[in-house]
This record gives C-alpha cells, sequence and structure tokens, in this order.
C-alpha cells in the first residue's frame, strides 16, 4: 500500500465523516496497491476503516503472491463472498460504497447488515486521485511526450490517403511501437464533416481537399492516460474554417491562462465558452471544456460551468474547446494541463498553430 495515499484516503474519510469504505473499483485499488487486479464477475474489494482495520476481499483464481502490505481475505468461488465480507463490516457504523458496485453483492451486503447506513463513498477516492502525487505527475508527462510523438507521425500520414479506421489502426501500432501499453480510448480520426461529431468512430471514409482533420488519441504508458487532439487542414482551408479555427485555438489558449490555484473548474471553462460565445459560435461548442485524467482517461473532476469546486496544485485535467459545424467542419484543440502553485504546466507539446498538410 502506497502510505501517503492511504493516508490520504483515510483523511478524507474522517472528513466526510465515513469511518468504513468498501473500494471496489481496480484502478482505485491500484492507486493504492500498485496491482492491477481484473476480477471479472466475482467480488475484489479493499475495505479500508479508520480505525486501522484494513482487507483485500479476492478470489482465490487471482493468485496474489506478493505483500501488498494488506491482509489477504481469499475466499473460493464455492464460499458467499458478500457474507464472507459482511462478518468484517462494523456494525451500525455508515459505510462508503463503490458508485459502481454491482448491485448482487451490494443488496445481499445491505441485507445482511441491516443496521449500517449505506451511502457513496467514490467521492472519498476520487477526491483524492484528483491530486497527483510528484510520481504520478511525472507518469503523466512521460504518457503525453508518447502521444506528442505520435500525433505528429499520424500528421505526416495524412498525405497517404488511408481511411479513418486505417488511420486509427496505425494509431495503437504506432503506441506499440513507442512502448505504450495501449491506448486509453478507441482513437477518433474524423475527416471534413465528420469531424463535426465530437465522438465520431471512424469509418471508411478517405481524406480529401479542404477536409479538416480531427486526430483525439491517448496511450497508456505505465498505467497513466494521456489525450490530445489536434486539428489540421488537407491541401487548403476555407476562410471561415481558419476563422473557426483560431477562434478555438484562443479559446484553448484563454483557458490554459486561467488555469491557477484557487479558481473554480467553471471559470476555466467560462474563459473558453465566453470567447467562443462572443465570437457568435456558442451554440456550435457542443461540449464541457475538459474533463480530470490519470489512471482514467476520463476521471472525477469535469472542467464545466456545473463544477464550482476550485482548483489544487496536483490537478492534471485536459483543455479541449470545439466548434462543430454540422456538415461542414469541425475543429477541437486539445492540451492536457497540470496545476502548480502559481499557474500551470502544460504537459502536450504538440505544436497546435494552424496547419494545412499538402
Ligand atoms: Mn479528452
Amino acid at each position: 500500500m502506497n502510505k501517503e495515499r492511504l493516508n490520504n484516503v483515510l483523511k478524507e474519510m474522517e472528513k466526510q465523516d465515513i469511518p468504513q469504505l468498501i473500494i471496489s473499483d481496480p484502478a482505485s485499488i491500484f492507486y493504492l496497491t500498485g496491482k492491477w487486479i481484473h476480477p471479472g464477475e466475482r467480488m475484489l474489494v479493499l475495505y479500508l476503516n479508520i480505525n486501522g482495520d484494513r482487507k483485500l476481499f479476492i478470489n482465490e483464481l487471482f493468485p496474489l503472491y506478493e505483500d501488498l502490505g494488506v491482509e489477504k481475505i481469499i475466499y473460493n468461488d464455492t464460499q458467499d463472498s458478500v457474507e464472507l465480507l459482511a462478518k468484517h463490516v462494523e456494525a451500525g457504523k455508515p459505510l462508503g460504497v463503490d458508485k459502481n458496485w454491482p448491485a448482487r453483492f451490494l443488496l445481499r451486503l445491505m441485507e445482511l447488515k441491516s443496521n449500517c447506513k449505506f451511502v457513496i463513498g467514490s467521492n472519498i477516492i476520487d477526491r483524492v486521485r484528483m491530486r497527483k502525487d510528484a510520481t504520478e505527475i511525472e507518469l503523466m508527462r512521460q504518457s503525453s511526450k508518447i502521444n506528442d510523438i505520435a500525433v505528429g507521425k499520424i500528421i505526416e500520414l495524412i498525405p497517404q490517403k488511408y481511411t479513418e479506421k486505417k488511420m486509427s489502426k496505425i494509431v495503437m501500432e504506432i503506441y506499440e511501437e513507442l512502448g505504450a501499453e495501449g491506448c486509453s480510448f478507441d482513437p477518433i480520426i474524423a475527416y471534413g464533416a465528420n469531424a463535426a461529431d465530437p465522438h465520431h468512430s471512424p469509418g471508411n471514409f478517405t481524406v480529401k481537399e479542404g477536409d479538416c482533420v480531427i486526430i483525439d488519441i491517448g496511450c497508456i504508458k505505465d498505467s497513466y492516460c494521456s489525450d490530445i487532439t489536434r486539428t489540421v487542414f488537407y491541401k487548403k482551408v476555407s476562410d471561415e474554417a481558419a476563422k473557426i479555427y483560431n477562434i478555438v485555438l484562443e479559446a484553448n489558449k484563454r483557458a490554459i491562462d486561467a488555469v491557477k490555484p484557487g479558481v473554480r473548474f467553471c471559470d476555466i471553462d467560462a474563459a473558453a465558452r465566453k470567447y467562443i460565445e462572443n465570437a457568435g459560435y456558442g451554440k456550435y461548442f457542443t461540449h464541457r471544456t475538459g474533463h480530470s485524467i490519470g489512471i482514467e482517461v476520463h476521471e472525477f473532476g469535469d472542467v464545466s460551468a456545473a463544477n464550482t469546486e476550485r482548483v489544487q496544485p496536483g490537478m492534471i485535467f485536459s483543455i479541449e474547446p470545439g466548434i462543430y459545424i454540422p456538415g461542414s467542419v469541425g475543429v477541437r484543440i486539445e492540451d492536457l494541463v497540470v496545476v502548480t502553485e502559481d499557474g500551470c504546466e502544460v504537459l502536450t507539446g504538440y505544436d497546435k498553430n494552424l496547419t494545412v498538410i499538402e
């Protein structure tokens, strides 16, 4: 167990008056133990109690030889894992439960422990995970570096006129060559009008002269995710598309400039959104400005108008404003930033000036 991270979780449990917690999200268990366990349909629970009790409930089919610094309660397929867990849960005390814990476990535990108050506990660990420590920040830098190289290689391939689908396959090959574990999400490659759909699935389309090309890709390196979006143009760019590009670019820069400790997430969103609105394209910016990122590509903590929380040093999130004109063009420019003591460090290094590929 990572002592510092564990202590931060225990502190947050005290703060939120949740003395015991069921952590079942494999990403959170990895965060605390350094070990990925993918339990499938079996029950995997890291149980924490502020009285010092901590146990890992794990099916014997996942052999775990190393000492993770937590007592293991090993069960097999013929045993009732929830009943085993129930024996260790403190009666009469509030119990935090992961937001994604399957109902087949939760409902049974609620029956067995009817005098406990069950509450969503994810907030505790999600909040702690928002503030990355120095090790994590360095891993995020490395993951972003690989992503910078990958996006450059993909942009160079545009004149080959591969289909969107083929390009997204090549993204995966590039990550493999560069030593990443894989993609942090399915690559988005979108040509021309397809780019007006922010989550376009790559298809059998090829690039045409005058098309915008959105490349939104991310890798996983040493369990940490990167995420970048660049939009370039093939052969030529219309005046309208160039204008839209530069509006999105300025919105991206204004949001980045707004990032410093104490600023609210909604203020960062507003820095980008107001600029796009004032330019007359507000209704074409159809999503939040960004999302937190780390072990998972989308983590708790949106950069959106609805999030009034204040940012703190160590938080890492994306800044990715966009303008999408149905049927013609889409532009999105995405960078990752880490909040520092007095501003932010941009993890994404790839050039973002208007580029026309020959
Ligand atoms: Mn993103």
